[in-house]
């Protein structure tokens, strides 16, 4: 009875999803043609065939390359609404996704108009599907902390229709440290706070992520299991772990998906959660995610259920809306 039905229309939250990585090779083309910018492939066979990674780094560069054809408030509205159309055959009830604002305005694109734009697609979203939706900026960790307050500052005119601030990119020599001020200003602006964490980088930036930034959840996680007593202090607190398997795959962060640990770290107390990244870049959203490792692993109904349920848990919604999804 473990079918892919049953898992495709559980109701999921999803926590874990870079907007500038669903974009799809045939919208990446649709969108080069329209603004008249070059990219570097003939066809969408041909961009298919880059999405090859040995590692985090391989993927970034690809997909910073990607979001160039992201130009006007339409482009960012259409990219939303793909992803919202997408995502609600998969059982997506709610969604609370990042983007990153440097990405954009480091290529001359107003912060204004990529919130803008994104803002569009999530009313869009709203008002089709039924769906809530929170908006989380995320700030490029290879780039310095002054950049990331110069980031803060412009989004201060819209900072009461994002819901938190995350931090994204290269994690090795970038650690959660380096952050440690801007985020404390977030914090104060009444933002949630999460990181990516442990997903290539060592258990160290996990324990930063959670001393230094105070974050209310750790995005990936993965390497956490290296560290006993961060695995005990993580279940203790019942801190959410926003994992991603096809990514940690495709980025060889993990070889095969029949190795995934996500069962290993429910057993562990952990609340872990299933999540898609970049679906565009990594095979799959957050349905595919789901079925695929629950195949790979053989999960019972009972931890395809926990994982769905503790996607609402690790939220950022209030007790009112959760307890509509308990
Ligand atoms: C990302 Cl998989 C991953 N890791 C870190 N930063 C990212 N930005 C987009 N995808
Ligand atoms: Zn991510």
């Amino acid at each position: 009875f473990m079918n892919g039905d049953f898992i495709t229309n559980l109701p999921k939250a999803e926590l874990h999803l870079h907007i500038e990585g669903s974009l799809e090779p045939e919208l990446m083309f649709a969108l080069a043609e329209r603004n008249k910018v070059a990219i570097p492939f003939k066809s969408v066979e041909d961009v298919r065939a880059a999405y090859s990674f040995t590692n985090l780094q391989t993927f970034l560069d690809i997909y910073y390359a990607g979001a160039a054809v992201l130009q006007t408030e339409e482009d960012f509205r259409d990219l939303a609404v793909a992803y919202f159309d997408r995502v609600a055959e998969d059982g997506v009830v709610h969604a609370e996704i990042f983007f990153d604002p440097q990405t954009h305005t480091h290529r001359g694109i107003p912060f204004d108009v990529v919130a803008r734009g994104l803002f569009a697609g999530i009313d869009e979203a709203q008002a089709k599907h039924g769906m809530s939706v929170g908006l989380i900026m995320s700030f490029l960790r290879h780039l310095d902390e002054e950049d990331a307050f110069k980031t803060f500052a412009q989004a201060e005119p819209w900072l009461d229709q994002f819901i938190g601030v995350g931090l994204d990119s290269s994690e090795v020599g970038h650690p959660p440290s380096k952050f440690a001020r801007v985020f404390a200003a977030a914090g104060d602006a009444g933002l949630m706070l999460c990181a990516h964490a442990g997903e290539e980088g060592p258990p160290a930036y996990i324990h930063e992520a959670l001393d230094i930034l105070q974050v209310d959840r750790i995005d990936h996680g993965n390497r956490a299991l290296e560290d006993p007593t961060l695995v005990a202090r993580l279940a203790r607190d019942a801190m959410t772990l926003t994992v991603c398997p096809l990514s940690n795959v495709a980025l060889r962060n993990v070889d095969r998906l029949e190795n995934h640990p996500i069962d290993r770290m429910l057993d562990l107390g952990l609340r872990a959660t299933i999540h898609s990244d970049d679906p565009a870049y990594f095979g799959g959203y957050i349905g595919e995610n789901f079925r695929q490792t629950a195949r790979a692993r053989n999960l019972s109904r009972d931890q395809v259920v926990m994982l769905a349920r503790n996607s609402f848990l690790g939220s950022f919604l209030d007790d009112d809306s959760l307890s509509g999804h308990l």
